[in-house]
């Protein structure tokens, strides 16, 4: 049987102010293409469908738009809620859903809710375990000590008495890791602190598949043990990612086949540097110009209004940074909260708003300027 796997599709979400709606849309298209062509008989989904609790109404009339299409295709859906999600609201018409070959899991109620499909080499059983916390599962089962998101999965896993003899996928959403493997993280996660909420990928191994959600570049934690990734970037810190959907194929058992199929963005997202005037001339300004930029300039001049003068040229600008002589001295911020700020003067914040806002430290004209200004006002 073959199946796609995707996760973290966290619709409605903005980055660095511009909407990804649009580009949300462009990959949900080309996701509808590929199962119309490699014809997979479900589709999973990891979790973290929206960005928020309470998504905006776009954001709803999008994934509507995505199930209608998934549901036109004939293939069974099965979502499980993300860490994003409000299990609840995701949780909505499950039961009338399910008669339709869309099978949402929102909320974890004691049990871990399966559903059985059939291929030539009998059956396959897909667990789907929404996102849980310890404190949640700890009210259904009389364990002493569920401290930590590994007894708490372990202890929901434990319950279902999975026969493991049979084919067996589970979906989860939680942050697995593997012995020895640094997981490669992204800045558009959200981070408990200290990494509390890790578990070793060990615990579900027995798995035949498990398709994850959480993390949004796309990587293995064992050799059938996977996050999709984020269809889109989602994050300045993802632009050297390549975005794509898992394809998988399972035979008879102990016989699993993973390939990635590539997802294009609408706009990319990169990095470009070097001074202002090369990177906007007419003959320099590289590839797309409407894509997602972090801009880092070069110019040892100040610039007035770069952004601006950026975004004439590169409408998407999302960063900005400097690098020069001036910014490569490491600067240590006043301490905020600690009184330090009230003990400076109001020239020394000004040229530190100054430095913060321009990147640049001003010049003796400059500061001349400001002095006599300051000077003028007390006066
Ligand atoms: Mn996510």
């Amino acid at each position: 049987m073959k199946f796609l796997h995707l996760s973290d599709l966290h619709i409605g979400k903005t980055v660095n102010g511009f909407s990804m709606l649009e580009e949300q849309r462009h990959v949900f298209a080309q996701i509808i293409g590929y199962i119309k062509t490699e014809k997979p008989s479900a589709v999973l989904i990891a979790g973290d469908i929206y960005d928020r609790a309470v998504p905006g109404i776009e954001a709803v009339r999008l994934f509507d738009d995505f199930l209608t299409d998934l549901a036109g295709t004939g293939v069974v859906v099965l979502i499980i809620s993300g860490n994003h999600d409000s299990p609840e609201r995701l949780h909505y018409a499950s039961r009338l859903l399910s008669e339709q070959k869309l099978h949402l899991c929102g909320v974890f109620d004691g049990r871990l809710q399966s559903v059985q499909l059939k291929d030539d080499y009998g059956e396959i059983n897909f667990w789907l375990l929404p996102f849980i916390k310890p404190s949640a599962v700890r009210a259904y089962f009389a364990i002493q000590d569920m401290e930590s998101y590994a007894d708490a999965i372990m202890a929901v896993i434990d319950s279902a008495a999975i026969d493991y003899t049979k084919r067996n996928v589970l979906l989860s959403h939680q942050f697995y890791v593997a012995a020895g493997v640094t997981p490669i993280r992204s800045e558009s996660e959200i981070n408990p602190v200290g990494g509390l909420d890790a578990a070793p990928a060990a615990i579900v191994s027995g798995f035949d598949y498990v398709a994850l959600g959480h993390l949004h570049g796309r990587q293995n934690v064992g050799p059938h043990i996977r996050y999709a990734g984020s269809p889109v970037k989602y994050s300045l810190s993802e632009w050297r990612h390549t975005k794509t959907v898992t394809l998988v194929s399972l035979g008879e058992k102990g016989n699993l086949e993973i390939t990635e199929l590539p997802l294009m963005p609408l706009h990319n997202m990169r990095e470009i540097k070097g001074p202002l005037a090369l990177l906007t001339s007419q003959e320099i300004a590289d590839g797309d110009c409407e894509d997602y930029l972090r801009v880092i300039l070069t110019d040892e001049e100040e610039i007035v209004d770069p952004m601006g003068k950026l975004r004439s040229r590169y409408p998407n600008v999302m960063a900005l940074d400097f690098e020069n002589s001036r910014t490569s001295i490491e600067i240590t911020p006043a301490p905020q909260g600690t009184g330090q700020l009230e003990k400076l003067s109001t020239y020394d914040l000004f040229s530190e708003f100054y430095l913060a806002t321009t990147g640049a430290v001003m010049s003796q004209a400059q500061a001349g300027i400001v002095r006599e200004l300051l000077e003028g006002g007390r006066e």
